[in-house]
């Protein structure tokens, strides 16, 4: 059987446990088999990048890191990666901002990470490279001679070609991700985007099975979403609602409902829009004044890009204006907190929420509206308002939709969702969780790891892929 490589620009390694918000790091962790190796940054940064790994066992998992270079990392990480790609596949193209330079710092990163993985490869290694971090990867492997199956995920949305083709080397990218042999992407929307950027920016053909040709190569698409272990985390739900934390919200509640959220604190999560929209809802259903309560986490997140920064100065003030505005001496209407929360205390607190508000402009999947749903107790569920730009909305038609753009909309789905009687909950409760279990943390894994196998035995053993079949 071969055996898995996985490479991500963090490891979650044994060292670095703890409460960790970021979506990639909650799946992988979840479904990674023992004997797999996990490849990628070690979170240092030093004065020159390493390319020699330092490895860590633990239960069965090796994990593989190297140090950056302060200067690369900057060009890299802050720069390419979430100054450039990361707002231009959140369709922000206002956000977005260019450099050769740090191209060059990231196409040099990603080269770095080559050199120091392909000795550590084996024969019967498949190589399975995560997200928009790592896009060259496969063609910086290829060239340094790698054999092996190269597979590669795209965690968030990927746009029309008429916004990629704005990015100065999207034909560049778009030839670099065809030295894998496989590329899955959270929803059929974004396979036909990326398909649709192939053919028109690439000049590749893409063919209605998701293969795609181009310079004699050949790759190919799938949809394969993203997805969690909805029983265990009904479980550390149940558990922690008994606990300390869980008590002592319910006890500071006296009897109000609670409305959640829980968010990296990042632009494409429309938190100032959900702020206003909550702002709204308050101000049009003042029948609602001392019986809600609104708790926000939204954990700090890559706050060396200015972006995120500004914003986080933008919702401490939106979240003053709201209190200030409505708040009487007994209530505070919303609380807002950027301080990480432990996973386990976070599945309590859904667990007691009436309304889970889930509003990204854009997002590839969003895992917090399935632990929302998975978290709920069955028999007296809450609602879930999602936006219908979260690549979770393809699959999750039960919540209530709307359109995060919108403060009314998101405040009129606050009141339906507070307004809705208990039979309506639980229909569209197990819907919903009928959806969450369907696709877990390791279906989605082994989707993608099988698929990975086979199309790469086909491209060594072409007469394979004639006959149609597996050997
Ligand atoms: C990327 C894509 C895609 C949040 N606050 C805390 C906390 N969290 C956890 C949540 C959830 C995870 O972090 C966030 O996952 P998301 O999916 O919502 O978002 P991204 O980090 O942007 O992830 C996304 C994902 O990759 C997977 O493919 O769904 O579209 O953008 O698990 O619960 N966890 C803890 N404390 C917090 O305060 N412990």
């Amino acid at each position: 059987l071969a055996r898995l490589v996985i490479v991500s620009n963090r490891v979650p390694t044994p060292r670095s446990r703890g409460a960790q918000a970021g979506g990639l790091a909650v799946v992988l962790k979840e479904a990674a088999p023992p004997g797999t190796m996990w490849f990628g940054w070690s979170g240092s940064q030093t004065a020159r990048t390493s390319t020699e790994p330092r490895v860590a066992t633990s239960q069965g998992v090796a994990y593989a890191t190297i140090d950056l270079a302060r200067d690369d990392f900057r060009k890299y990480y802050a720069g390419f990666a979430n100054g450039t790609l990361w707002p231009l596949l959140h369709f922000r193209l206002g956000l977005m901002a260019f450099s050769r330079a740090e191209l060059d710092g990231y196409v040099a990163v990603n080269r770095g990470f080559a050199t120091a993985l392909a000795p550590l490869l084996e024969p019967d290694h498949l190589v399975w490279v995560h997200d928009y971090h790592l896009i060259p990867l496969g063609a910086e492997l290829r060239a340094q001679g790698v054999r092996n199956p190269i597979g590669f995920f795209l965690h968030v949305p990927f746009v029309p070609a008429s916004v990629f083709g704005v990015l100065p080397c999207a034909a560049r990218l778009l030839r670099e991700l065809m030295a894998y042999d496989l590329i899955g992407l959270q929803t059929r929307q974004h396979v036909r985007d990326l398909g649709n950027a192939m053919a028109e920016i690439a000049g590749a053909s893409v063919h209605d099975d998701g293969r795609v040709e181009a310079a004699g190569m050949t790759t190919r698409l799938i949809a394969n979403p993203v997805g969690i272990d909805a029983v265990a985390f009904r479980r550390q739900a149940e558990a922690a609602i008994e606990g300390p934390e869980s008590t002592r919200l319910l006890e500071s509640l006296a009897g109000r409902s609670l409305i959640i959220g829980a968010d990296r604190l990042d632009y494409s999560k429309g938190l100032p829009h959900r702020f206003q929209g909550y702002g709204r809802f308050l101000q049009r259903y003042p029948e609602h004044h001392l019986k809600v309560s609104y708790l926000q986490v939204a954990t700090v997140s890559r706050d060396e890009v200015p972006q995120y920064r500004a914003l986080r100065r933008e919702l401490d003030r939106l979240a003053g204006d709201i209190n200030g505005r409505n708040a009487e001496f007994d209530w505070v209407p919303l609380r807002y907190m950027t301080r990480p929360v432990p996973r386990a205390t976070l599945a309590g607190f859904f667990r007691l929420a009436r309304v889970g508000l889930v509003t990204p402009l854009r997002d590839g999947m969003n895992l917090v509206a399935k632990e929302f749903i998975a978290a709920q107790a069955e028999d007296d569920p809450g609602v879930l308002v999602l936006s219908r730009f979260a690549g979770a909305a393809e699959t999750m038609r039960e919540a209530l939709l709307v359109n995060p753009h919108d403060p009314d909309e998101i405040a009129e789905a606050i009141a339906e969702a507070l307004a809705m009687p208990l039979a309506e909950r639980r229909r569209r409760h197990r819907v919903l969780l009928d959806a969450v279990q369907g696709v877990t943390a390791r279906s989605y894994f082994r989707t993608f790891v099988d698929l990975l196998g086979e199309t790469a035995r086909r491209r060594v053993e072409p007469h394979l892929a004639q006959a149609g079949r597996r050997p």
